[in-house]
């Protein structure tokens, strides 16, 4: 029989780079071929030969519901019916723009945005412009987009400023840079120590998706917060993936719970708040957003900001994760499919260990939970690539790639939990 994902793949890579608007959706990590989605419903797609996955990516976060929410589905199509862009305010983006500033009260305004990618740009640039200064942190292993100054790998040890992650990017981009270890106190006080007065801002994933799943100690996080504001600089949560996807009041609500009044300065928003629409954001106290223009001196513009149908598809999908008894069932579903995983993993005695919040979670084959990018990357790739074919193959779709992080929807049952845990230990057993 053709396989229609293997033709689509061949017809992609002639007129699109490896054959993906995305390098990560190619499978170079884990080799094979990618499948081509046909239709998505409820926790589930079906690929282009037509079999049926489970589905923990959700477009990598966005689709908290599930896909063709009928809610969501509806306010999609009235609002397209109203007309797709017009370059001009509307009333939704005011709604939305309350809606998100009700559940993360760090944020005093908000500015819409069209991708991750764009909010952290946009949000680097006001933390710059809101200080004057020109020195920024970010940690190895967390990724904020693909903005020049953002992609940097670590210098050759602290306090050296980091070097480009991609061709094109000048080193002069980069230079004002530092690149961190997550979760190491002494080197981010030494940094601090070095740099601090320079500093506009520390950018950082509060439970990196981008290493997979790893969370910031609290420790760690406190420190982060008291040595910005002691020297000035901002601290800027990228909750691009944890945002309305690990908690209503998402990470920094849940920081809160252990720092009484821990807030940061900027949070960048995507995914969910866009419902799977191109719609992301940036916010903070009136202070700093009022920086931007047209009140300010930090220019930030968009075509598409704020689109109205991406707007309809944001609102309609917070307005049903706020409802009452949404967020117990989904963290209850996820934490259900890493305690299954984990059981079948010791059964066949793989090591492995893993970690959820929410509606968001995250496992290695390694016998603790990792707590920076160089112990991620002790784990045994060749080991992971075969547990991802396994389970693609028996139609459940994870990440291809270790260090990308899994998603459950409202829509995963339990039976799909059930079928994934059985499929997994079937693997698990063969590894
Ligand atoms: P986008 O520009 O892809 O909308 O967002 C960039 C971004 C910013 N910050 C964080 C914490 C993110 O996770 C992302 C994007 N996440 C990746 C998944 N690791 C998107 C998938 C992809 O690149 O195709």
């Amino acid at each position: 029989m053709t396989d229609r994902n293997q033709e689509l793949f061949e017809r992609a890579a002639r007129v699109i780079p490896g054959g993906v608007n995305s390098p990560v959706r190619a499978f170079r990590a884990v080799g094979g071929t990618p499948r081509f989605v046909q239709r998505a419903q409820g926790a589930y797609f079906w690929d282009a030969n037509g079999k049926k996955y489970i589905d923990y990516i959700g477009s990598w976060g966005p689709m908290i519901l599930g896909h063709g929410n009928a809610a969501v589905l509806e306010a999609v199509q009235k609002a397209a019916l109203d007309g797709f862009s017009f370059g001009a305010p509307t009333e939704r983006e005011i709604e939305l723009a309350e809606a998100i500033l009700t559940h993360v009260p760090s944020m005093e305004m908000v500015r819409l945005v069209s991708s991750g990618t764009e909010a952290g740009m946009s949000a680097l640039r006001l933390a710059r412009g809101a200080t004057g200064r020109s020195k920024i942190i970010k940690f190895e292993g967390c990724y904020h987009g693909h903005a020049d100054a953002l992609l940097v790998k670590a210098g050759s040890g602290l306090a050296t400023f980091g070097n480009p992650t991609s061709a094109g990017v000048p080193p002069e981009v980069v230079q004002h840079t530092l690149v961190l270890e997550y979760n190491n106190i002494p080197q981010l006080e030494e940094a601090f120590a070095l740099h601090g007065k320079e500093l506009a801002c520390l950018m950082i994933e509060p439970i990196a998706g981008n290493m997979n799943f790893v969370r910031a100690s609290v420790p760690f996080m406190q420190r982060c917060r008291e040595l910005c504001t002691q020297y000035g600089a901002l601290l800027v949560f990228d909750e691009v993936m944890t945002g309305f996807r690990v908690a209503l009041g998402s990470a920094q609500s849940v920081y809160a719970k252990s720092i009484p009044g821990f807030k940061p300065d900027i949070t960048v928003l995507g995914k969910v708040i866009g419902g799977g629409m191109p719609l992301a954001a940036f916010g903070g106290p009136r202070a700093i957003m009022e920086q931007l223009a047209p009140t300010g001196p930090v220019y930030q513009a968009g075509t598409l900001s704020g689109n109205p149908v991406a707007t309809a598809c944001g609102l309609a999908t917070l307005k049903e994760i706020s409802k009452p008894g949404f967020w117990d069932a989904l963290s209850a579903r996820t934490r259900s499919l890493v305690d299954g995983l984990s059981a079948a993993a010791a059964h066949a005695g793989v090591p492995f260990s893993a970690d959820c919040q929410g509606g968001m979670f995250g496992f290695f084959l390694l016998p603790e939970l990792p707590h920076n990018y160089a112990k991620v990357m002790t784990s045994d790739s060749p080991r992971f690539n075969r547990l991802f074919h396994g389970l693609l193959d028996q139609g459940v779709y994870i990440a291809p790639a270790l260090y990308e992080a899994g998603f459950v929807s409202a829509a995963h049952s339990e039976t799909d939990i059930a079928e994934t845990v059985a499929a997994a230990a079937a693997v698990f057993k063969q590894l």
